[in-house]
């Protein structure tokens, strides 16, 4: 616990959903910090099932009604980068380092790499997939040779960054085609074998289900345009 800051109440509750980047944020950062908690699944709007309800509790507590939201004790706590602050900063801390860089991947990397799976012709994806490859590089340039972004463990930096490592293999089949630093790859992997990394990691089918709703998507929009 750091001093001045209150503990998290634990089991924390996650309303999210593994196919979301910024749920994927805070599924590794409780995997790796150790909380106690429970997923609550609320897939994103373009995910849900037919007849799926939305439960009320997220309704009634998600300023914007989006995921992620945590509920920790009475408390809810919505949108990522607050919720990672949260939870690294009720265990030792968040340096404003961190934060910053945490905020640049947010603004550098999501951008693009939802630009990537959301690209319906190839001349917007090959922009984005040079984009997340540039932000990729000043990835490279921020580890300078070191095994993590910020001091010698992980931190929130590597939980914002994390889900770009998740779905790397699916934005590869989705047009991603720009190479990716080798210093890069070995932080994919060091993260991924995290605890944390572990928990956040998709399984082939989750890999596979990404590329055929995007690839659905594109089709879909190809027919009506
Ligand atoms: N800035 C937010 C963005 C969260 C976000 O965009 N979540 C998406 C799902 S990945 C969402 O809930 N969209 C509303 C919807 O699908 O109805 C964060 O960092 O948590």
């Amino acid at each position: 616990m750091t001093a001045g800051v209150a503990p998290v109440v634990e089991p924390v509750a996650l309303f999210g959903h593994w196919i979301c980047p910024y749920s994927v944020r805070v599924e590794f950062a409780l995997a790796q910090l150790g909380y106690a908690y429970e997923v609550i699944d609320v897939p994103p709007t373009a995910a849900r099932p037919k007849g799926y309800v939305v439960p009320e509790e997220f309704l009634a507590h998600s300023p914007r009604h989006e995921i992620p939201m945590i509920r920790e004790g009475g408390r809810y706590l919505a949108d990522s980068l607050p919720i990672l602050e949260r939870l690294y900063g009720a265990r030792g801390g968040c340096t404003p380092e961190q934060v910053e860089i945490a905020r640049w991947i947010d603004a550098s990397a999501f951008g693009p790499m939802v630009g990537v799976y959301y690209g319906t012709d190839a001349g917007r994806i090959a922009d984005a997939s040079a984009a997340l490859a540039d932000a990729l590089l000043g990835v490279a340039d921020r580890l300078g040779g070191r095994a993590w972004l910020v001091g010698r463990e992980p931190t929130m930096a590597e939980a914002a960054l994390v889900p770009v490592y998740v779905r790397l293999e699916g934005l590869r089949a989705l047009g991603f085609t720009d190479p990716v630093p080798e210093a890069v790859i070995e932080h994919a992997e060091r993260c991924l074998a995290l605890p944390g990394g572990r928990v956040a990691a998709w399984s082939e089918a989750q890999q596979s289900e990404f590329v055929r709703r995007f690839t659905t998507f594109r089709a879909r929009r190809a027919a009506s345009g």
